[in-house]
């Protein structure tokens, strides 16, 4: 009987792990790892109104804060969160197209899409304190404690004084060397920046010193798979950050529902 050979010899197994590894390892000028793409859980739904179309959401105090676009409709809502019953509600002068909303103190600013203009509003009563100015368009806001972040649909952030308003510095949002613009509704969240993407179902995690891209969430089907129906519904836009109850909310433009969700990480 013919002796067998082993298929592979151990110095060819190591040869060929080698090959494989170096094959498969990452770039070396990569300068940074893929970031993370999370997954979501919802953990609930509620209500929300159909005929808002979505620009800004932040939780303040107990309730959704939201502002809304489409010239003629765009408004600042007070929201009970429970029912999506319109507690509060003013409307913006009907050439403005609202875009996104923060809150500075007691008082609430709120973007124009292409009027180079805000508005500040009371939150207690929603009158009317001032507006402000800003170069270019205008998209979504969110602050931390020292800054307020403005994003106006490139790939750049603006950060802003939260006493002035004008402008201090910029990041430049990148993932792995490309940039990513659309950036559209802001939340600040647990110190990172998190940013819709216009027209997709995805939402950036930002690292608000250097624009980096630490992770991705990805809310495919969320509406189609967890909603309650209803048609008309457009993108996905809105991010409100409960910090005492940790909740995370996220609804979209004229979307029947708004969701709490809970991200769930990559296995
Ligand atoms: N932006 O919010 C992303 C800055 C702009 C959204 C523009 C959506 C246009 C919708 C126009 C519908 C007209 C009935
Ligand atoms: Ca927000």
């Amino acid at each position: 009987m013919p002796q067998r050979r082993p298929c592979l010899r151990p110095f060819a197994v190591a040869a060929l792990t080698a090959a494989l590894a170096s094959a498969c390892a990452p770039t070396p000028a990569a300068p940074h790892a893929a970031a993370p793409v999370y997954s979501y859980k919802v953990i609930a739904r509620h209500p929300h109104d159909p005929q808002a179309f979505t620009q800004g959401l932040i939780w303040k105090d107990g309730f959704l804060y939201e502002s809304t676009g489409l010239n003629g409709h765009s408004s600042v809502r007070k929201v009970e969160l429970a029912s999506g019953r319109v507690l509060q509600r003013t409307a913006l002068p009907d050439e403005v197209f609202g875009e996104g909303m923060t809150d500075r103190g007691d008082q609430l600013l709120v973007l124009s899409w292409t009027n180079g203009a805000g508005y500040v509003l009371n939150r207690a009563d929603f009158s009317f304190a001032g507006t402000f100015q800003y170069p270019g368009e205008g998209w979504g806001l969110t602050r931390s404690a020292d800054t307020i972040y403005m994003s106006d649909g490139s790939a750049q952030i603006r950060l802003l004084d939260p006493a002035t308003l004008r402008e201090r510095s910029r990041i430049q949002v990148r993932d792995q060397g490309r940039a990513i613009d659309q950036l559209n509704e802001l939340e600040w969240v647990k110190g990172e920046i998190y940013a819709n993407v216009w027209q997709s179902d995805r939402i950036a995690r930002i690292d608000p010193k250097t624009g980096q891209v630490r992770g991705w969430i990805d809310l495919s089907g969320l509406l189609r798979q967890h909603g309650s129906g209803g048609r008309g519904a457009d993108v996905l836009n809105g991010i409100a950050y409960d910090a005492q109850g940790d909740r995370l909310f996220v609804t979209g433009k004229l979307w029947p529902d708004l969701f709490q969700i809970e991200l769930v990480p990559p296995a």
